[in-house]
């Protein structure tokens, strides 16, 4: 196996949906023993410790939407500037960036971060929601719905140029895998556009294993892929620590196995982990179960 130089990069924000806790997901990751795992299947691991904008969720995370309709905007846009910065450097040393969070909200700044260096950057967006949403169409206000929908460049302007202006990801180069529960602005979005979509029905059609092939090929020409995996992805009976649970998920195993597939094929440059909050969580094993996704990410196999 070919050893990869990882940066574990802490983004401890909860700015981007209304729940206390999931700030903390970064650190209950790290103590399931994050680093040593990575370390023991033969790769050079560092932890970068947290990223931290001018702002801290622990203060109390509540905000009245702004005239756009975001709810925290200002700490959104400053944590994502930050990130972004930080996600750049790690690449300029030719590492392999891994951003644990934190609200989903963070893939902005992640990904802003990531296509500085990747132009045609492919996207493989494991989730229970679509995160396609946008200022217009979002019903909550929530910036945790919206990165897909602001890294292609739609809505509120002050988000969409962050770090760099404009776009930063085109429509064909995304996937989206496992969605079960998507608003009405996001199914009519990406109809609209074509994006390519595995729900949870095509992956218990199909099997994850067929579906990630299949997501793989549709991102071959792209200059690098990058994984935005979020654990409500997964089915809450086997995860309890997340803050929007939806019945019908992908159960841990197959994931496995679809993860396996996808680290061996090598073409990863960056992943993110998101919305581990062990405030909700039975004694942190949402946690526990995002360093065994993590392993597989990494190229643990079972032989
Ligand atoms: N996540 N579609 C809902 C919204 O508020 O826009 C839920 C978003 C969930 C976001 O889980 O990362
Ligand atoms: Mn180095
Ligand atoms: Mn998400
Ligand atoms: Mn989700």
């Amino acid at each position: 196996m070919s050893v990869i130089k990882i940066d574990i990069i802490g983004a401890p924000t909860a700015f981007g949906q209304p729940k206390l806790g999931v700030s903390l997901g970064p650190d209950a990751v790290r103590l399931c023993g994050l680093k040593a795992r990575l370390t023991a299947l033969g790769h050079e691991v560092s932890d970068k410790g947290n990223v931290y904008g001018k702002y801290r969720a622990e203060y109390g995370n509540h905000s009245e939407r702004n005239e756009e309709g975001l709810m925290n905007f200002v700490q959104v846009k400053d944590f994502s500037e930050v990130l972004a910065n930080t996600v750049e450097a790690s690449l300029n040393d030719k590492h392999f960036p891994f951003i644990v969070g934190g609200d989903h909200s963070l893939s902005i700044g992640s990904i802003s971060g990531i296509t500085k260096k990747y132009s045609n950057l492919g996207v493989l967006w494991i989730d229970a929601h679509g995160d396609i949403n946008n200022s217009d169409t979002s019903p909550t206000g929530n910036i945790h719905g919206m990165p897909l929908g602001v890294l292609l460049g739609e809505g509120s302007r002050r988000l969409v140029d962050i770090h760099h202006e404009g776009a930063k990801l085109k429509h064909e180069n995304i996937v989206l895998i496992g969605v079960r529960d998507l608003d009405t602005g996001e199914k009519a979005y990406i109809k609209e556009h074509g994006i390519k979509c595995y729900t949870m029905s095509d992956v218990k059609r199909l099997g994850l294993d067929a579906v990630i092939t299949k997501a793989l090929k549709h991102l071959e020409s792209c200059d690098g892929i990058h994984l935005s995996l979020d654990v409500d992805s997964l089915d809450p009976l086997e995860i309890q620590g997340t803050g929007t649970k939806v019945d019908g998920g992908i159960f841990l195993s197959d994931m496995l196995s679809g993860l396996n597939i996808l680290s061996s094929t090598k073409r990863l440059v960056s992943a993110d982990l998101v919305e581990v909050n062990p405030l909700i969580d039975n004694c942190n094993e949402t946690a526990e179960k995002a360093v065994i996704l993590s392993e597989y990410i990494f190229g643990q196999s079972q032989i």
